[in-house]
């Protein structure tokens, strides 16, 4: 789809306005040299599911030339790994893209630079063939025979994660109840305690386990694993393995999420993190393009926070952008949302800690809004480019895309109606 040169004839051609901008920015930066560094290290993964067009409801308006294949998926998130050196790994959903061949899968994967990242389970859906329905729930189903199929159904996906070199699981659950009186709140919570304990049975020593939450849809009186502290209550009772993992868009509206993700982080149980964009429910809109200040906000705690725990930002939390593409370009959006990242990690990697806690200590409110905002107005896109050109990706890389005809590409090469597993 696009060769090396490409990429480097575009820069070429920017590079004197690029260094121009990065001098102006970076100047007076100290630490910029670490900042290169960590933009460098830090690769977010991208989900096989976000390569469509997602829909609604009401419809779905597809674009052409989507992957047909889980090879094909890996191939276009290799595209975007080519372009932006940060999207070095892949999620999967099982059962959408249960690998046939897995050491070739591997292989192909290895060939573009990428990992697999977590492995994503799906009981919210019933298969073809299956023997019990989730209609009623999954793990946390009234019949025991339902919770099996359930929990046999993790171990399985945990298999396909062995087989990849994947090392943790995500568990969502849609898991709860359409409407008053319908569960046993608690029972409900057991159940999925008990069934998930035996899925943490089944993970290997060196995986973990992410409990993902989210407060409604598709049930609309309540959901089982609502909030993060029924995922944290779920997580510590189920032990060192197990994990609460935030989702962006899986808050009530104006939930404070930064101090969310402060608290998991200082108990330690803060495990993966799903990206997007919202602003009325879990609209799953691009990252950055409705709140990019809480974005930046999210991110100012967890750099504080992984600090403050010695941790390492780009492997000891899990990155993925978990998002829907409904009328944009898929692999447009997700370099959009990418860069949204980028830029609000180096926003959070400038701010300056120091100054920030005298500013508390003397309770100087204006000041430490300064700091933050200060840094939430700076231009820093040049320091993320510069980061992406020595890892050896595109200055630009949406320009690249277009002026490379990408899409036409794969319009011509997989047709223009073509549907993604999942999708
Ligand atoms: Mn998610």
């Amino acid at each position: 789809m696009i060769e090396k040169y490409q990429v480097e004839e575009s820069n070429e051609k920017q590079l004197k306005e690029h260094k121009k901008r990065l001098e102006f920015v970076a100047s007076g930066v100290e630490n910029i040299e670490d900042i290169l560094q960590k933009l460098t290290d830090f690769q977010v993964a991208i989900p096989s599911w976000a390569l469509g067009t997602g829909g609604t409801r009401f419809g779905r308006f597809a674009g052409g030339g989507e992957p047909r294949s889980l090879e094909e998926k890996i191939e276009d998130i290799g595209l975007l790994h080519m372009l932006n050196q940060s999207g070095g790994a892949i999620s999967l959903h099982i059962p959408w893209d249960i690998p046939q061949n897995p050491s070739s899968i591997k292989a192909l994967a290895a060939q573009h630079g990428l990992r697999f990242d977590a492995v994503n389970s799906n009981t919210f859906q019933d298969q073809p063939g299956q023997e019990y329905s989730y209609k009623f729930g999954s793990l946390q189903h009234v019949d025991k025979g339902v919770r099996k199929q359930a929990i046999d159904h993790n171990i399985e996906v945990i298999s396909h994660g062995i087989e990849l070199g994947s090392k943790s699981l995500t568990v969502w659950l849609s898991d709860g109840s359409g409407f008053p009186g319908q569960l046993n709140f608690r029972k409900a919570f057991q159940n999925v305690l008990e069934s998930l304990s035996e899925i943490y049975e089944a993970l290997p020593g060196d995986w973990k386990m992410f409990v993902e939450y989210k407060c409604y849809e598709p049930n609309f009186y309540s959901t089982t694993i609502a909030d993060w502290g029924q995922s944290l209550l779920l997580a510590t009772k189920l032990g060192p393995k197990a994990y609460t993992l935030v989702d962006l868009g899986h808050h009530l509206p104006n939930a404070n999420i930064e101090q969310i993700v402060s608290l998991l982080l200082m108990e330690g149980k803060l495990g993966g993190f799903h990206f997007n964009d919202s602003k009325y429910g879990d609209d799953d809109l691009t990252v950055g393009s409705i709140a990019p200040y809480k974005l930046f906000l999210i991110f100012n705690e967890l750099v504080e926070g992984m600090n403050a725990r010695g941790m390492n930002h780009a492997s000891d939390l899990g990155w993925m952008i978990d998002a829907s593409h409904n009328i944009k370009d898929p692999l447009e959006d997700l370099l959009q949302s990418v860069e949204a990242i980028q830029i609000a990690y180096a926003q959070a990697l400038l701010v300056d800690a120091k100054a920030l806690e005298v500013a508390r200590k003397s309770n100087d409110v204006v000041q430490a809004q300064e700091i933050l905002q200060g840094v939430f107005r700076t231009d820093v896109r040049p320091i993320v480019a510069e980061a992406r050109l020595r890892a050896g990706g595109a200055l630009q890389p949406l320009q690249v895309f277009r002026q490379c005809k990408i899409r036409e590409n794969l319009i011509r090469q997989r047709g223009s109606k073509t549907v993604a597993t999942g999708l």
